[in-house]
C-alpha cells in the first residue's frame, strides 16, 4: 500500500468510526447519594448505546449491573460513560453499590 492509500484508508476508518459513535444513542444518568436520576432508562433493543454517568452527590457512587456485567466507581463530582452492546428486549437491573437501599434502577430495552 502506498503512503497515500494508507492515509486514505486510515482516514476512511476514522470517519466510519466517528459516524458509528454519532449513531449511538446516549442516555444520561445522574447519581446523587443513593438517588438515581432517572431510575428507569428506556433504551432501544438491538442497538449499541452509551450511558453517561455523573455523580452529582457528596459521596462516592458505583454504577453496577450484574446481568450486564458492568461496574464503574465515581467519586463525588466525577463523570464517565459506559458503552453497552445491543440488548435483547427485557429489563436489566442496575444499582449504586455504595447506596444499596435506595439506589436501585432498571434499564428497559424495547
Ligand atoms: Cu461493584
Amino acid at each position: 500500500m502506498t503512503a497515500l492509500r494508507l492515509a486514505a484508508a486510515l482516514l476512511a476508518g476514522l470517519l466510519s468510526a466517528s459516524a458509528l459513535a454519532d449513531d449511538m444513542p446516549v442516555f444520561k444518568l445522574q447519581m446523587k447519594d443513593g438517588q438515581l436520576i432517572p431510575a428507569r432508562l428506556v433504551v432501544p433493543a438491538g442497538k449499541k448505546f452509551k450511558i453517561e454517568v455523573m455523580n452529582i452527590g457528596k459521596t462516592p457512587a458505583e454504577f453496577e449491573s450484574t446481568p450486564l456485567r458492568k461496574e464503574k466507581v465515581l467519586g463525588p463530582g466525577a463523570e464517565s460513560f459506559l458503552v453497552f452492546q445491543p440488548l435483547a428486549p427485557g429489563e436489566y437491573k442496575f444499582f449504586d453499590e455504595f447506596h444499596m437501599k435506595t439506589g436501585q434502577g432498571v434499564i428497559v430495552a424495547k
